[in-house]
């Protein structure tokens, strides 16, 4: 990032840095995060002093390029991908970002292999013993975190865990073991202060929860997933029909 000495305008550097951070947050520099380098950082990276930088970050949260998070720091307002989710489609986040013109991506949270939570055992219908494989991972679209998902696959299905790649339904599709059929449970809940951090909102903010088992074509439970997503950015659509009259049946 360069910044001229003397502004063009004599006197206004902030404006020249306020100009020159637009710039750099429009062409994606600060892309990693949401959140802005710190104060020092950026006087060092751009040799201005905190004075200025102030100035110009003040300008930039009045025009809603930025805002601040009290005892958070300074953070990019991003444009956020909002995404319309048939519920009654068995696909892969990779898929569905796909399908609407967003780049998926993913930061690993876990991944390893484990015992199951008894929980998970029930759900994927295997022993307590039965080693699992575990993926959690925080989920972002065109850069913007918009889910956080933590699976467990029996390992079984998955002994080259290590090599499972950024689509977990892709990698079990390779190895023959595509999800045919899903269940699916959605609550309404709000995030703890860890994962609204991580998902760049306010702590408690409003979320979608959802639990998904999904099986194989013989009806075996290949994944049990535990998900939260933004409830700014999700929409979950189900298409209903009209179903025949229910017949009552004569014993
Ligand atoms: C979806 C699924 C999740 C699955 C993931 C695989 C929901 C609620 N969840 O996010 O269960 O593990 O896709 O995505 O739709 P991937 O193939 O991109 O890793």
């Amino acid at each position: 990032m360069t910044i001229a000495a003397t502004s063009p305008s004599g006197g206004k550097l902030y404006r020249t840095v306020v100009e020159t951070l637009r710039r750099e947050i429009e062409a994606g520099r600060f892309a990693e995060s949401q959140l802005l380098p710190g104060e020092r950082a950026l006087c060092e990276l751009l040799e201005i002093s905190r004075t200025t930088l102030r100035k110009a970050i003040a300008e930039l949260i009045a025009e809603g390029v930025l805002f601040h998070r009290h005892g958070a720091g300074t953070f990019i307002h991003r444009a956020t991908p909002r995404v319309d989710q048939p519920s009654s489609r068995l696909t892969s986040f990779t898929e569905d970002m796909r399908l609407r013109g967003f780049e998926a991506s993913s930061r690993d949270l876990e991944r390893g292999v484990s015992l199951p939570t008894p929980d998970e055992a029930m759900m994927l219908s295997v022993g307590l013993n039965d080693r699992v494989f575990r993926l959690g991972r925080l989920r972002l679209a065109n850069e913007v975190p918009v889910a956080i998902e933590h699976a467990a696959v029996p390992l079984r299905y998955l002994p080259d865990w290590e090599r499972v790649g950024p689509s977990l339904y892709e990698t079990l599709t390779e190895r023959g073991h595509r999800p045919t059929r899903g269940l699916q449970r959605l609550r309404a809940t709000l995030l703890s202060d860890a994962y609204a951090a991580l998902l760049g909102v306010e702590p408690r903010s409003p979320a979608l929860h959802i639990q998904r088992i999904a099986y194989l074509a013989d009806g075996a439970c290949v994944e049990f997933t535990k998900s939260w997503y933004r409830a700014d950015t999700y929409d979950f659509v189900s298409e209903l029909t009209l179903a025949p009259p229910l017949r009552k049946i004569r014993g």
